[in-house]
């Protein structure tokens, strides 16, 4: 029972050897494990890209949908049964670019997910193109003189748009990062996790090396004060890795009546209310 969650047959993994994806993958795996869930019980809903491939290496259920596409289905999978633990995984250029309007709207909603977006900086899959959180300066295989435009800030723009749970973490500790996602699978509501790896293949500049240099952990940091949150995002110089803020909130569900009491029920198991039902159907003929 221990390896549940891991693929039982053998299967090929496309990512290169060395890729920041195989420790993301294994830190999510150790997590589902660590909180006792099943592969029942979870659902991985991804879009296209190096990172959204990785559903397919865990043994549990999963969606790919388009590019751009991991929010609303997690969304929506979460609406229909709120007993599934939920997680939305994907691409830096996928979540932030491609899927960009998906990432403030699902903020603004709160359904209770997990957003693991893996920031390699880069748009891996494509080979190397510049995306969103690209730092300016960096040649990439397009941008060969260097990218001329600020990066993205997702921690930034997910504060400012009122998300109740925002992390960074980094494959440089594992073990910190698997800590960090544990408290986001647990917490109730929109949880990001801006989860910086390196491509060895496409992106030279920020490596292991880089990743160590220009990062640091949280030390007692107060994550109910979001001025200091802001502040700490807006340092590009050093990234701050951990909970940088986390308050509770009101989740999608909890928002509106229309669930009333079988707020907590899938949808294949609320009752239905066939006279109701009856009714509705006369009203249109
Ligand atoms: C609408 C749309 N635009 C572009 C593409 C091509 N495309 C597929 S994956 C990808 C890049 C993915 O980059 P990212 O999300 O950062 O994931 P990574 O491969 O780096 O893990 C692009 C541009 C597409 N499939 N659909
Ligand atoms: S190209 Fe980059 S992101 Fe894609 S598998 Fe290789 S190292 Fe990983
Ligand atoms: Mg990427």
């Amino acid at each position: 029972m221990s390896n549940i969650f891991e693929m039982e047959r053998k299967i090929d993994i496309a990512w290169c050897p060395g890729c920041g994806n195989f420790m993301i993958r294994k830190t999510l795996i150790e997590t589902l494990k660590n909180l006792g869930l099943t592969p029942e019980q979870v659902v991985i809903c991804s879009g296209i890209g190096q990172a959204a491939k990785m559903p397919q290496y865990i043994n549990c259920n999963y969606f790919n949908g388009l590019h751009g596409r991991s929010l609303p289905v997690a969304t929506a999978v979460k609406a229909v049964n709120p007993k599934l633990t939920v997680i939305a995984e994907s691409g830096d250029g996928c979540t932030y670019g491609e899927g960009g309007n998906h990432f403030l709207h699902t903020i603004r909603r709160n359904p209770d997910i997990t957003n693991i977006v893996h920031n390699n900086m880069v748009y891996g899959l494509t080979k190397g193109q510049g995306s969103p959180t690209t730092m300016k300066g960096v040649k990439t295989t397009v941008q060969v003189n260097g990218y001329f435009i600020e990066p993205f800030d997702p921690i930034g723009t997910a504060l400012s748009n009122g998300a109740g749970f925002v992390a960074r973490v980094c494959t440089t500790d594992t073990e910190k990062s698997a800590e960090v996602l544990k408290q986001a699978i647990e917490y109730s509501g929109y949880a990001l996790i801006d989860f910086l790896h390196p491509c060895v293949t496409f992106n030279k500049h920020n490596n292991i090396a880089w990743y160590k240099e220009n990062t640091y952990w949280l030390d007692n940091h107060d994550e109910s004060d979001i001025e200091k949150a802001f502040s700490i995002s807006r340092d590009k110089q050093k990234l701050a890795l951990g909970i940088l803020y986390k308050k509770d909130m009101t989740v999608f569900r909890k928002k509106d009546n229309f669930y009333t009491d079988d707020n907590d029920i899938a949808l294949t198991e609320r009752k239905r209310d066939v006279a109701k039902l009856n009714n509705l159907i006369d009203s249109f003929r």
